[in-house]
């Protein structure tokens, strides 16, 4: 199986901080414990498979660059089938457990809705036959229903129903595959589910209809046997003007309104929150305090441009405050660290897919080992009681256990005269965080 990465003979290894191998793990050890679980347990890593062996480092300003040798095939379906071989190859020789698809990534389109379907079937067989020899698994499945023309006014909200249709036939097909593959989750990312401008838009209808589109989807996937979770992946803007699932505080609304919030989780990613104008830490945290953390998209986007960059995560706050966030909350159960990044256009070498993968599994390694080290040592989370501790006991609590009325506590707040200032110590805790960072 050394076909497509023959510059890779064995697996990437773990050498230590110490090694100048460029194509060595410095933080990332499969096996060392982090409490009561080893690294590859915590750090559930799934490769992109529509970065990493689809993308072409095409731009809105010229073609693809890359010049894959798995894309040199007769045929659509014999390509397919080359790339599921180079698929594994690299996950297998980077030491990944997981990888996720969308549908038309892994299996092209044919002519009608029936040669599709067999496409897609003859490549997830043969998918299921490669996880089977390589212990790679699947962590999520979608469906891409953003690419094809037909869904140029969306899909689940495009306001013909044959279009809702034909959408419905693929989120079928790809729930279908995605338990064939044993996927522990089924990914909705909002595609072209928003709007251009409001002059033809009726939003809520297109709203109900998206709703019930994520019903129908349940009740499928119970009847096919789907153990695992949905996930939603909020983004604010592209491909549409305004997306309808902006962040995660907005998916929260939507899935409380229509009822869904039982049999989904959201899926967050970095550059999709930086783009919604908040910090990746801020809608992790936003997740996860309503117990909605499913999985992550690990990527970074560009502070200086207003687009979704997908670059490899290399930034290691960010990759604190998620390890953190995760580590509070007991883990991920469905769902993991997915490396939805691309390669810059003008790294069009293979090798340069193994460095990308290499920096943002050791940004994450490093992230979860001084995570951990600042739970352990309640490095944030002592400061953080301690600050909010008067809701804890006395009048606070009593206020907290509406044991209190306004009347009451205009009372309390005379007899007790004006509170003192109280520093929010900003500035220490960041020193305290750095320190842990330092090292
Ligand atoms: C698009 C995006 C998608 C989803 C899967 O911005 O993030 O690739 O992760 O559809
Ligand atoms: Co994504």
């Amino acid at each position: 199986m050394a076909k497509y990465f023959p510059e890779i003979r064995g697996k990437i290894k773990y050498e230590g901080a110490d090694s100048k191998n460029p194509l060595a793990f410095k933080y990332y050890n499969p096996r060392k414990k982090v409490g009561r679980k080893t690294m590859e347990q915590h750090l559930k890593f799934a490769v992109a498979y529509w970065h990493t062996f689809k993308g072409t480092g095409a731009d809105p300003f010229g073609g693809g660059v890359y010049d894959r040798p798995w894309d040199h095939a007769s045929s659509p379906m014999e390509q397919a089938e080359n790339t599921l071989d180079a698929a594994f190859e690299f996950i297998s020789k980077m030491g990944i457990k997981y990888y996720c698809f969308h549908d038309r990534d892994i299996a092209p389109e044919g002519a009608t809705i029936k040669e599709t379907n067999k496409n897609l079937k003859k490549i997830i067989n043969k998918a299921e036959k490669l996880q089977k020899e390589t212990g790679v698994k699947l962590l999520w499945g979608t469906a891409n229903l953003f690419s094809h023309p037909r869904y140029t006014n969306g899909a689940a909200t495009n306001p013909d129903p044959r279009v809702f249709a034909q959408a419905a036939s693929q989120v079928k097909r790809a729930i279908d595959a995605t338990v064939q593959l044993g996927g522990t989750g089924y990914v909705f990312w909002g595609g072209r589910e928003g709007y251009v401008s409001l002059i033809n838009t009726n939003m809520k209808q297109e709203l109900d209809q998206l709703a019930q589109m994520l019903h129908m989807a349940v009740d499928y996937a119970k009847r096919a046997g789907f153990k695992g979770k949905f996930f939603i992946e909020p983004k604010p803007k592209e491909p549409s003007t305004h997306q309808y699932d902006v962040d995660a505080g907005t998916v929260l609304g939507f899935l409380t309104k229509y009822d869904l919030l039982d049999d989904f989780a959201l899926n967050i990613e970095a550059n999709h929150a930086t783009l919604a104008g908040h910090s990746f830490q801020h809608d992790l945290q936003v997740a996860s305090d309503a117990g909605m953390l499913g999985s992550l998209d690990i990527n970074r986007g560009d502070p200086t441009l207003g687009w979704d960059t997908d670059q490899f995560p290399t930034d290691i706050y960010d990759a604190v405050w998620a390890m953190y966030i995760i580590q509070q909350q007991g883990g991920l159960k469905y769902g993991g660290l997915n490396f939805d990044a691309k390669v810059r256009r003008s790294s069009f070498d293979t090798v340069d897919l193994f460095h990308s993968h290499i920096g943002g599994m050791d940004t994450f390694a490093k992230g979860l080992l001084i995570a951990d080290k600042m739970i352990k040592d309640k490095a944030l989370s002592q400061p953080m009681a301690e600050r909010y501790a008067g809701f804890k006991r006395g009048m606070g609590k009593k206020i907290m256990k509406n044991e209190l009325t306004l009347t009451q506590l205009e009372k309390m707040a005379i007899e007790q005269g004006e509170p003192p200032m109280l520093s929010g110590r900003q500035e220490e805790l960041e020193n305290i965080l750095n320190s842990y960072i330092f090292g």
